[in-house]
């Protein structure tokens, strides 16, 4: 049998195997009537077809996946439709019309001709889609292929996905304009070129992101968290226990991880490659062509491990621990040691040249440690839940290991804030077995491991500790509750729907 990641995207022509026979179903139904309906109300024809593509909360592999280490996420039921229709060629403008059945959104127009530059300093939602249309052509040009002459499209968005939230509406938004672009042109591909292409196509928005988000978007498999592997993408279905649930909630400060012009994300990914550079001349690489191939700190983690091996150990944190200095490295210091100086390391990347502009130091020793002993936590994630253990212990054991991700995550990588730092405590004084961070962090969502038996429990805890007092600041609204503290089961990925 062909594994997941080589098939096509599925093509259903009906709702039930996406969206199951339980409630779910009744609301989706609801939703895709209303999403036609308005799309004939505002463009004067139905759509031709539907994309769906899910939001995915990260289980364990936090500021990994760019590393090239695999991560452990699960898809969620909140996803974003794109309802599409090709205009014919001879139909009015040929230019994109991307409206949102939301009215926060308003319609954005842009040209058809997919090599339009996105220009990111004026911020406008539909440059999601254009990254998906951009991306589309990139890969059909790559393959050669014909799509015929420039069209326009008439698209219409349904997303519940909170965005900045760390649940990756982005690229719940990415994933299904791209899959509803190919399918409007009436075209397929393998789940693993998608997960790639679109993965790829994400950073036209200006972040240096890994592949995680697209991947499991696509891949997942409803009742199945996946480990997800890079270079090349692969998932595999990872069965959790059923006796432990996990609770998502938000820690109602925005994810900031793309405030400024040099994101603190983007920081992260330029921190990591000079710390892999550095880690890689001191376990004695010389040629500056070699040096110049690492992007990665999984580039040098062969070298680290025969060190370490010297030493009576195989892991790579203890090579950190020996060869970087914990304290931060200046731009002078680094170029020190690599001889070249950093704007020309990175001279290929605007992105980069931007975070250095901005950067006062370089914490090389804290960001290493965190991606080495994070990477080996996910596979001990993936033992355990594969293990003997009984249930019990296990679901220990995953919650120690999250929390230690939550404690690696907010010290050494320092991507967490008071908020999130806040909601962890509150969800480990109710029972969590484990609590953590998940996605990017500065901001957005934590998400607890509980006994199945307790969550309803936790979550009124989680209600009356945590988001009372911020409903009574009017910061939400009591009825919003269900969108920022929920339960998830896994979710299936992405879908093209034909109805
Ligand atoms: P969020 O911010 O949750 O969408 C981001 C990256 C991921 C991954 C996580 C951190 C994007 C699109 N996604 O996720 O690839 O690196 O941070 O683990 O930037
Ligand atoms: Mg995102």
């Amino acid at each position: 049998m062909a594994r997941n990641e080589e098939l096509p995207i599925p093509i259903f022509p009906k709702l039930e195997p996406v969206y199951g026979d339980g409630p779910q179903l009744e609301e989706a139904r609801l939703r895709f009537d209303q999403l036609k309906s308005k799309f004939i109300t505002v463009f004067g024809h139905p759509p031709d077809v539907f994309a769906r593509s899910p939001g995915r909360v990260n289980l364990i592999g936090e500021h990994i996946d760019y590393e090239g280490y695999s991560v452990l996420p699960m898809a969620i039921r909140q996803d974003t439709i794109v309802a599409i229709r090709k205009r014919d060629a001879e139909e009015r403008e040929k230019c994109l019309l991307i409206a949102n059945v939301s009215e926060k959104y308003s319609m954005c127009t842009y040209p058809a001709d997919p090599n339009q530059e996105i220009d990111l300093k004026n911020h406008r939602w539909g440059h999601y889609f254009i990254c998906g249309y951009k991306g589309f052509y990139e890969y059909v040009k790559s393959k050669g292929l014909n799509v015929g002459v420039l069209v326009g499209l008439d698209v219409m968005i349904d997303g519940t996905v909170p965005t900045g939230s760390g649940l990756s509406s982005s690229a719940a938004f990415v994933c299904s304009s791209t899959i509803a672009i190919m399918a409007a042109f009436g075209v397929n591909f393998p789940k693993k070129e998608m997960a790639q292409l679109t993965c790829e196509c994400e950073r036209h928005i200006g972040t240096q992101s890994g592949g995680m988000d697209q991947a499991i978007s696509i891949m997942a498999q409803s009742g199945f968290a996946e480990l997800i592997d890079f270079n090349p993408v692969r998932a595999t279905d990872v069965q959790l226990p059923a006796g432990g649930s996990f609770v998502i909630a938000h820690s109602l400060a925005e994810s900031k991880k793309a405030v400024t012009a040099a994101t603190n994300y983007n920081n992260r990914v330029v921190e990591c490659r000079l710390a892999a550079i550095v880690l890689g001349i001191k376990l004695g690489m010389k040629s500056q062509e070699a040096i110049s191939k690492v992007k990665t700190l999984s580039d040098v983690e062969g070298l680290c491990v025969s060190f370490a091996g010297n030493h009576g150990s195989s892991d790579p944190v203890l090579a950190v621990k020996e060869l970087l200095s914990e304290e931060p490295y200046t731009a002078a210091d680094i170029e020190k040691i690599t001889e070249d100086n950093l704007q020309s390391i990175f001279a290929n990347s605007p992105s980069s040249l931007d975070v250095l502009k901005a950067a006062k130091h370089y914490k090389l020793f804290q960001r290493a440690s965190h991606v080495y002993s994070e990477a080996k936590r996910v596979f001990a994630f993936k033992d355990a839940v594969s293990s003997n253990l009984s249930e019990e212990d296990m679901l220990k054991k995953l919650g120690d290991l999250m929390n230690d991700s939550h404690y690696s995550c907010s010290i050494l990588y320092e991507c967490s804030c008071p908020e999130l730092e806040e909601l962890v405590k509150v969800c480990r004084d109710n029972g969590a077995l484990g609590a953590r961070l998940t996605g990017a962090g500065w901001g957005g969502c934590a998400v607890a491991l509980v006994r199945e038996s307790i969550v309803p429990q936790f979550i009124l805890n989680l209600k009356e500790q945590f988001y009372q007092s911020r409903i009574e600041k009017g910061v939400i609204e009591k009825n919003d509750l269900g969108i920022y503290v929920f339960s998830s089961k896994p979710s299936s990925g992405a879908a093209i729907i034909k109805i």
